[in-house]
């Protein structure tokens, strides 16, 4: 095959790192955690004592499932923005006996798996996997269209998300679910900055090891020359923007090539990975307003850790 010039650009991850690293200060996107290793790691997190988010949301929804099925009706079409979760779509699913479920996601591949695995579990049940970019209004495929959307958003997921870029992700929802929506999110509520810190940096290094990884990804799969164990993990709750940062932070002086281009850190110098904000349930209700939504209801577990929140177009 003749060489095309795109045979020596570098893809979305390269350019991404590339220009993380050249910034002041160096940050690299959340979103590229999750490769094999990291979508393993991640799912490792989720069953730690420290990590509550998921199983409080799980209980969220295994209590609330039946009353969200009650307050939307049945025969929805349920738009999960994400490729689906082994355990919290088919908590929603029976609850809300949809006439089609349509996963979106960025990875074809990823959610084919997942899409064919609920289908087993749900025979009878309409699966339309979209793949595309959910931080833009979508058209759905043809065969839901005209049927009500209920989407559902787990995870405090929208917490990777500034507050300007979250607005937009909402208003983008509610553009590609139109008019008669409702939406499923759950949103980690502000707690007390130790709790918060455990969550991110548990004891067993599990959360430590994820972040570290995008270090190895780089060097796997940019052939980068970065020395992994020059890098620690860092998780800090900044009180004033509301939200748990993670950092790669160097512990000493170091010097390291990614896609030919020499980059510098000097001691305690950190790499920026990941943003994960946390709302007050005012914050939470202006979040919705902002996006294009009106809260109808939000069930909180009793130690208030968690918001799995109802809300309408
Ligand atoms: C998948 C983005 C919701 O922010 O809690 C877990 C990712 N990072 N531990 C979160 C994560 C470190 C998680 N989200």
């Amino acid at each position: 095959m003749a060489s095309r010039p795109q045979d020596d650009m570098p893809g979305d991850f390269g350019t991404a790192v590339l220009t993380g690293l050249a910034a002041t200060p160096k940050t690299i996107p959340a979103r590229y955690f999750y490769d094999a290793k990291g979508s393993a790691l991640f799912e490792a997190i989720t069953d730690l004592p420290e990590y509550y988010p998921t199983r409080t949301e799980i209980g969220l929804l295994t209590a609330h499932a039946g009353e969200i099925g009650a307050t939307v009706g049945e025969g929805r079409a349920v738009v999960e923005f994400g490729s689906g979760s082994s355990v919290k779509t088919p908590l929603l699913l029976r609850a809300v006996a949809p006439s089609a479920y349509v996963p979106i996601d960025i990875s074809a591949a990823f959610m084919a798996e997942s899409a064919a695995t609920l289908g087993a579990a749900f025979p009878g049940l309409a699966v339309h996997p979209l793949a595309g970019d959910f931080t833009q209004a979508l058209r759905l495929p043809a065969q839901v269209e005209g049927m009500p959307k209920l989407g559902f958003f787990p995870g405090s997921t929208l917490g990777n998300a500034a507050p300007a870029a979250a607005v937009d992700l909402l208003r983008a929802f509610a553009a590609t679910l139109g008019s008669d929506a409702w939406l499923v999110i759950g949103l980690d509520l502000r707690k007390d900055r130790r709790v918060l810190e455990a969550a991110y940096d548990d004891a067993q290094g599990v959360t430590a090891a994820f972040n570290l990884n995008l270090l190895a990804r780089i060097n796997r799969e940019l052939g980068g020359t970065i020395d992994v164990s020059a890098f620690r993990h860092r998780a800090r709750w900044n009180g004033d923007a509301g939200r748990i940062e993670m950092h790669l932070e160097a512990v000493r002086d170091v010097a390291f090539d990614v896609l030919g281009q020499r980059f510098t850190l000097v001691a305690g110098e950190t790499i920026h990975t990941e943003n994960s904000h946390k709302w007050t349930l005012d914050e939470a209700r202006l979040l919705a307003r902002a996006g294009g939504w009106t809260p109808v209801t939000v069930w909180i577990d009793a130690g208030a850790k968690f918001g799995l929140h109802l809300w309408r177009v």
